[in-house]
């Protein structure tokens, strides 16, 4: 059997929020302070992992961080109770508060980087939690993320879990999003393309926007992974996309196996000629660009159709999940339908992922792409794999324990904590994981396991 690419979803978290902390992201700029609709956030995300596994591609989730992290907020000196801390914090640090708060780690895409077994020096899957050091928001989701992937990829000589880069500016890792794999099938070896913002050169160019990934974090990272040196290519950003809000390679580029649609101002002129070259040489590859004639990097950036989720299914077939957005605008959508009659894509489905897109992360930054062969499949944790009566589970349990209104006021609430410690406690029978949610076993909590202990002891 073959190996298989498994798109494996951010399950969105209850505290999903829009607090503006994503500098370089415009969308999540202009949503700054909006009231957010967690459950609607939760539920679209859920739609999209249904609608994708129905395509016939393997689905499966990561399950949300515990929020808010109050252990954060204690480590920075806040002090009291729970309902003293969230409200000192409210007051002299509103934006710390909304960062322990924050439910980014849904956008999978930044979890880690992947390398499939193939291609590396050992002949294990390898995985490298991302850093995510140029936010703080984002740079708690790392530890969580790698307990996460040691509890789904739970085998030695199969995968091999690596600690995250160092914590450091110079090592800036935004994971998946920055990279790209060409393979004619998902069992042969791969060709990756690296793609960075910022080199450790010594004259570098300021830009108006932060530029996150960083060449040494790229390069460390395919080190760690024994990815051979000749099987990888580095390009760098065009800053000038970057100051557009291309923060990460996936707002302008997307690819899978032997398929890649990219922009033709996504890099430096010089990198994109060499990816231009390379795809020429490469046989069965096929490569296309998109002019900003065709459609401008803003418009690429307002729409996120780079952020489509490409998909081969069987049969040789490509699919698009475009976010609904392409849908509604004549550009994007005058791109896509060029590219069904060139005969580059075989279906599309626009999907309403509108909750996530307001804080700038598309269908493709929902999903870390993971593939992997029959035997790895069968060792990964069964309980996060995507079936008809986990999502029946997890719909339910969205239902039930999400609000369909989020504000910044509500985060000082003490109740909406224990709220959450009683949704984080429900959904570790779900996938299977029990004690993934140490932090909700608030005081609340275990008054309540013990209570239970208690009432089975009675019966027994
Ligand atoms: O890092 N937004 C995320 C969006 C990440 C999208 N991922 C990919 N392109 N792969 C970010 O900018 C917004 C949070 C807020 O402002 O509340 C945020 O973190």
């Amino acid at each position: 059997m073959q190996a298989r690419e498994w798109q494996f979803d951010g399950l969105v978290g209850p505290t999903h929020n829009y607090a503006g902390l994503a500098m370089g992201n415009l969308a999540a700029a202009q949503n700054a302070g909006a009231p957010s609709n967690p459950r609607l956030a939760a539920l679209q995300g859920l739609q999209k992992m249904r609608f994708v596994r129905n395509l016939g591609v393997p689905q499966a989730f990561l399950p949300p961080h515990y929020r808010p992290r109050l252990s954060e907020l204690t480590r920075l000196g806040f002090t009291g109770d729970v309902a003293t801390i969230l409200s000192t914090a409210a007051k002299e640090a509103p934006g710390l508060l909304a960062s322990v708060y924050s439910s980014s780690f849904m956008w999978a895409a930044n979890a880690a980087t992947v390398t499939p077994a193939t291609d590396t020096h050992n002949n294990c899957l390898h995985l490298t939690p991302a850093n995510l050091v140029s936010h703080y928001h984002r740079s708690i989701e790392t530890e969580f993320s790698k307990k996460l992937l040691q509890n789904i990829f739970h085998n030695d000589k199969l995968f091999s879990i690596h600690n995250a880069l160092p914590s450091t500016d110079e090592f800036g890792d935004e994971g998946a999003a920055n990279h790209m794999r060409i393979c004619s099938e998902n069992n042969s070896i791969g060709t990756h393309i690296f793609v960075y913002g910022k080199s450790h050169e010594k004259t570098i160019k300021s830009l108006l926007m932060p530029a996150r990934q960083k060449l040494l974090a790229s390069e460390s990272v395919s080190r760690l992974h024994g990815i051979k040196r000749e099987h990888c290519l580095y390009l760098k950003q065009s800053p000038a996309a970057i100051d557009q809000g291309v923060f990460h390679n996936d707002v302008i580029a997307m690819n899978t196996t032997n398929l890649m649609i990219v922009h033709a101002e996504a890099f430096v002129p010089e990198h994109q000629e060499e990816l231009r070259k390379m795809a020429a040489t490469r046989p069965g590859f096929l490569y296309r660009e998109i002019r900003s004639q065709e459609l401008s990097v803003a418009d690429a950036v307002a729409t996120y159709l780079f952020n489509s989720q490409l998909l081969a299914l069987e049969g040789g077939r490509y699919a698009l999940v475009a976010p609904a957005e392409c849908a509604q605008h004549a550009g994007a959508r005058a791109v896509i339908e060029r590219l069904v009659e060139e005969g580059v894509l075989h279906e599309v489905h626009y999907l309403d992922v509108r909750e996530s897109m307001r804080n700038g992360g598309g269908p493709a930054c929902l999903r870390l792409r993971i593939v992997l062969n029959p035997e790895q499949e069968e060792a990964m944790h069964p309980g996060v794999i995507l079936t008809d009566e986990t999502y029946d589970l997890l719909e339910q349990w969205v239902t039930t324990h999400y609000r369909d209104r989020l504000t910044f006021d509500d985060l000082r609430d003490p109740q909406l904590v224990e709220e959450l410690n009683r949704a984080y406690l429900a959904l570790e029978p779900i996938v299977g994981m029990a004690g993934l949610y140490p932090d909700a076993r608030g005081t609340g909590a275990r008054a309540r396991d013990a209570a239970a202990t208690a009432g089975q002891n009675n019966r027994l």
